[in-house]
């Protein structure tokens, strides 16, 4: 299949909210600099229903969505040295080229790379897309489009990883569990000891208090609106369970009086605006940091009154929780395979890509954190 155009399915994305379409769609060959990956297994994270819910102002249609996935390299474009056919890989949204402007302040895990290209759909090298249907472009999404059986993606979008490693489990740490973890442990550096407040208690709120728990904070409080969560999330850590329906006071006044004034570290893991301000407002004076995780959608806006920052809360945001992709997935499949970080447990469903659109309906039930679809 090396320098073919390969036909196989995907999910296409005709308009927003329109039931995905099981396409036979054209993947050409990868030009240089880029990667031909199979995908075996491949997660569905809220934000790809964000895109598709026509809120996000970087959403194209047609396009194919998918960003948490797993796969097998197919063939290689002129240049790339760093991955080979046959390398176990995750595709990663966020890229690292470690030569840009971004990736050599040693200051963030954002890459200027191929931004330019992921954000409007398209490779870089030619500003075009790989996939077509009949002829007629589909749109790429995040840089890595796995809703299909092949996707093409940059070679600073590529982590290679363990062969070794199950790859219907650890597609997962493509997004959500990364993000939950790495904005505890290197956005917010959460210090042993600390108070932690968590609003929403999916995957990623879920992911956050396990980061949590192994950075050796003490009180770990989950908030969320379904009761139903406070079981599972105390198995990932959390102490503690607020349902914001249970008071008649603004949540944040509810959880400065439960913590003597405030938390150390707070996470919005739901992308509401309001609870965004409730999350900064709960943090202690003078030192409280709140992290915004969740994705707010186009045209919403976060504020609060600026003394809460005069007084020393601090508000921060992170995207794939501050890892460098290429450089640590793999470390994290490691850690993975070392049962230092959990991964099944946050499997609830298993469907094959055919029911795709059965799978999002599940995404809004509370029943469901990750859904693995087999390709
Ligand atoms: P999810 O829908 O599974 O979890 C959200 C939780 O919030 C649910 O349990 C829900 O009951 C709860 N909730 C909803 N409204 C609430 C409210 N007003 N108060 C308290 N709880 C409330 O979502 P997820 O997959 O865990 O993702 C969470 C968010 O993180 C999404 O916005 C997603 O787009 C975003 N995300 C961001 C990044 C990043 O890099 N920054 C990465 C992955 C996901
Ligand atoms: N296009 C969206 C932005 C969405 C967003 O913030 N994405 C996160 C990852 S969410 C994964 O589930 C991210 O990494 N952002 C940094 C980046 O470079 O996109 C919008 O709302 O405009
Ligand atoms: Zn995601």
């Amino acid at each position: 299949t090396q320098g073919q155009v390969i036909t196989c399915k995907a999910a296409v994305a005709y308009e927003p909210n329109k039931p995905l379409v099981i396409e036979d769609v054209q993947v050409a060959p990868p030009q240089a600099g880029e990667v031909r990956i199979k995908i075996l297994f491949t997660a569905l994270c809220h934000t790809d229903a964000y895109t598709w819910s026509g809120k996000d102002p970087e959403g194209l249609f047609p396009c194919i969505l998918g960003h948490e996935a797993a796969g097998i390299v197919e063939s290689v474009g002129e240049g790339v040295t760093e991955v080979q056919p046959g390398d176990h890989v995750i595709p990663c949204y966020q890229a690292e080229c470690r030569e840009c402007k971004f990736c050599k302040s040693g200051k963030t895990n954002l890459c200027g790379k191929v931004r330019s290209a992921t954000g409007v759909g398209v490779m870089m090298n030619d500003r075009k897309s790989r996939f077509s249907v009949d002829g007629k472009p589909i749109y790429h999404f995040m840089g890595t489009s796995t809703f299909s059986q092949y996707t093409v993606v940059h070679d600073v979008s590529v982590a290679k990883i363990d062969p070794q490693a199950p790859l219907d489990k650890v597609c997962l740490l493509g997004c959500g569990v990364p993000t939950g973890l790495g904005a505890v442990w290197n956005t917010a550096k959460v210090e042993p000891g600390s108070n932690v407040a968590i609003f929403g208690l999916g995957t990623v709120g879920l992911a956050v208090a396990e980061g949590a728990k192994t950075a050796g904070a003490t009180r770990i409080i989950g908030i969320d609106i379904d009761s139903k969560k406070y079981e599972t999330a105390k198995k990932f850590g959390v102490n503690e369970f607020v349902n914001p329906k249970d008071h008649q006071k603004p949540i944040q006044e509810v959880i400065v009086d439960l913590t003597d004034g405030g938390v150390d570290y707070s996470f919005e893991c739901i992308g509401n605006v309001s609870v965004m301000r409730a999350a900064l407002e709960c943090c202690h004076k003078g030192w409280g940091t709140s992290v915004i995780v969740g994705v707010a959608a186009s045209g919403q806006e976060i504020s609060t009154r600026p003394f809460q920052l005069v007084t020393g809360r601090v508000w921060k945001g992170t995207a794939f929780g501050g890892f460098k992709s290429r450089t640590q997935v793999p470390w994290l499949v490691e850690k993975y395979m070392n049962k230092e970080i959990k991964v099944d447990e946050y499997i609830t469903h298993n469907m094959t890509l055919g029911e795709i659109n059965k799978a999002f309906d599940l995404l809004h039930e509370g029943t469901c954190l990750r859904c693995v679809l087999s390709t």
